[in-house]
């Protein structure tokens, strides 16, 4: 029998987040391996050697090691059985799954990612507040994502490739739940996005609300001290 594959991640990062969901609703078994970004755990040397970019998520699946979630994705799908819906194998569904996959990188990866590091993890490292022009500048970059997943690709379907839930909704939504940590009301005059953010966790749970529980409870704390 295959053994599980081996999976490193911390759940406060977006793409583990989506990694460990993807693998709980694909069934695909694992082994779970986290590792505290916080605490410097992946600047190990024991940890370049899973993985020479060392961020997190990767894997390593019967000694080969393989970084980039997106790049995980297609190679689990590739080579377990897992339900078709998730990341089709229908050319034409596929392509729309990566569409958004692609379209993620300079859109919703960074822009949440830079504004939630700006609003939450640089205060927190060095006591300092950001300078209003820089909140200004990397909101604006959200504000621009965030409308473009309201009016482009929620404009017709369900769902960010069509009208069933994949990978795409998964990633999608795990960088904007970061976001929880800001003070920007990602769902204020977005109806579609807001209805799509539920369907994703119905869907996906119980899956989903565990791998946010985390930040969750971060977020909690934080406004319990507003
Ligand atoms: N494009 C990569 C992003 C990986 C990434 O940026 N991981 C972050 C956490 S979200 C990390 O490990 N950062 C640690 C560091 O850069 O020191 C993916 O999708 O897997």
């Amino acid at each position: 029998m295959a053994k599980p594959v081996k999976f490193y991640y911390d759940l406060l990062s977006q793409p583990s987040r989506a990694m460990m969901i993807f693998l709980n609703v694909a069934k695909i078994p694992y082994e779970s391996l986290p590792v505290a970004l916080r605490k410097g755990e992946h600047l190990t040397e024991e940890f370049k050697a899973i993985n020479r970019f060392q961020k997190v998520p990767c894997i390593s699946d019967n000694g080969f090691n393989l970084s980039e979630s997106v790049a995980i994705v297609r190679y689990l799908a590739a080579k377990h059985k897992i339900p078709d819906s998730w990341y089709p194998t229908d050319a034409k569904k596929q392509a729309r799954v990566d569409e958004y996959l692609e379209w993620q990188h300079l859109n919703t990866r960074i822009s949440c990612a830079l504004y939630f590091q700006l609003m939450w993890l640089k205060p927190l490292l060095t006591g300092k507040q950001p300078k209003p022009e820089a909140v200004e500048e990397h909101l604006g970059r959200v504000v621009d994502t965030l409308d473009a997943i309201e009016n482009i690709w929620l404009e017709k379907t369900p769902f960010l490739a069509g009208n069933d839930i994949t990978v795409a909704d998964i990633w999608c939504a795990c960088e904007i739940e970061q976001l929880i940590l800001t003070p920007y009301d990602f769902r204020k005059g977005r109806p579609r996005l807001t209805a799509w953010l539920e369907k994703v966790r119905t869907q996906a749970n119980p899956h989903y609300d565990e791998a946010h529980k985390v930040l969750r409870k971060i977020s909690e704390r934080t406004s319990a001290k507003l």
